[in-house]
């Protein structure tokens, strides 16, 4: 019997009008973040070139049951795993992010219970607020049955080792909800050669910012403390699964030279044991093999990214990968299903 291949998409982008207009005030106030130059480009967008050379995203972040619908269809993609689009509710202050967070919540609740077989959910949370972020997160898992959680890198130029943000990872431990980082552009402290050439963003600020997120976390012990923690990223692990033999052998020098805290176990384990990957943005069959072998074939998830990257040929990297029928329905949907809670279709 051969299961229908069906097409789970794990980082598709969508926005609000109410997000959107407090980021369209975040461009023109005083932000010093590296991050408004591409959110001038969508959200203060007028026409033509929005400086930022692409297209309107904006239309295809605000509409989710229309054109998007349509091109799913065309493309054969059975369901988009929605999220708040970057930098989401972290620019803003804890309470306009709190308040931001939960409408965003019920939005997506929404359209997923409208859609339940197109489309499911990652909930937003403000970490600005810790405990706040905490009581939102079980509200979007138990009541609003979303799939897990996003996370837009930094806040406010702080990162998930710092304590101050464990009440939000054992709230996503206990809730047994992944969360998935995401870049926004690098922090203010680490922004400085990244802001010209059009460095800032995908090209490669993006993945310096979560790559340094998530070394930070394995390096700081935090898993021990919450071993069942799930994160995800994108883009085919941010190049961490090309350099984990390093990051390792260094942190486990730096440990010796008690630079690093000593922890239970080693940056590679806690790679493997914590952390799943998406390929997002990655049509290169060489980097899905090699991050299959250093990560596993039961944690790399298929994404599209839309509406920043075509539909069409994420579908034809996936539908034509170098792997076999079992490996491709684990990719395209079977882990998607397992680690973001997403029922399985009945078999026909
Ligand atoms: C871009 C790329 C924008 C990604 C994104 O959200 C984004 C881009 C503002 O290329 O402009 O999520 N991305 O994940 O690579
Ligand atoms: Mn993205």
């Amino acid at each position: 019997m051969t299961q229908k291949l069906r097409r789970i998409a794990t980082e598709e982008a969508f926005s609000i009008p109410e997000v959107a207009a407090e980021l369209q005030k975040v461009v023109r106030g005083p932000s010093s973040s590296l991050d408004k130059l591409l959110v001038k480009g969508i959200y203060d967008y007028k026409g033509g070139d929005p400086g930022y050379g692409r297209m309107n995203f904006l239309e295809g972040l605000l509409d989710v049951e229309g054109h998007r619908l349509k091109e799913m269809d065309q493309y054969g993609v059975d369901m988009h795993l929605l999220s708040l689009t970057a930098p989401g509710v972290q620019m803003f202050d804890a309470d306009t992010a709190t308040e931001l967070a939960a409408l965003a919540n019920d939005r997506l609740a929404d359209i997923c219970h409208r859609h339940p077989t197109r489309f499911a959910g990652l909930a937003s949370f403000a970490p600005h607020s810790p405990k706040r972020a905490a009581k939102e997160m079980v509200r979007a898992i138990r009541t609003l049955k979303l799939n897990g959680f996003i996370l837009n890198s930094h806040t406010h130029g702080e990162y998930l080792d710092d304590p101050k943000f464990w009440p939000v990872l054992e709230a996503a431990e206990g809730l047994d909800a992944c969360i998935y980082i995401h870049p926004r552009a690098a922090s203010d402290t680490l922004k400085g050669p990244l802001q010209d050439y059009g460095m800032d963003s995908a090209m490669w600020g993006y993945g310096v910012e979560v790559g340094t997120h998530v070394v930070r976390m394995m390096a700081s012990g935090v898993f021990d403390h919450f071993p069942k923690l799930k994160i995800c990223i994108g883009h085919m692990g941010e190049a961490i699964p090309f350099w984990i033999w390093r990051i390792n052998f260094m942190n486990s020098r730096a440990q010796g030279l008690d630079r690093a805290p000593k922890t239970k176990l080693s940056v590679a384990e806690y790679f493997q044991r914590n952390f799943v990957v998406t390929t997002s943005g990655v049509e290169d069959p060489l980097a899905l093999d090699y991050t299959i072998k250093k990560i596993g074939i039961d944690n790399v998830l298929w994404a599209i990214d839309y509406p920043y990257q075509p539909t069409q040929p994420a579908v034809a990297f996936m539908d034509s990968a170098p792997v076999t029928d079992a490996q491709r329905h684990k990719l395209y949907h079977e882990n998607a299903e397992r680690i973001f809670h997403i029922e399985p279709l009945k078999p026909a």
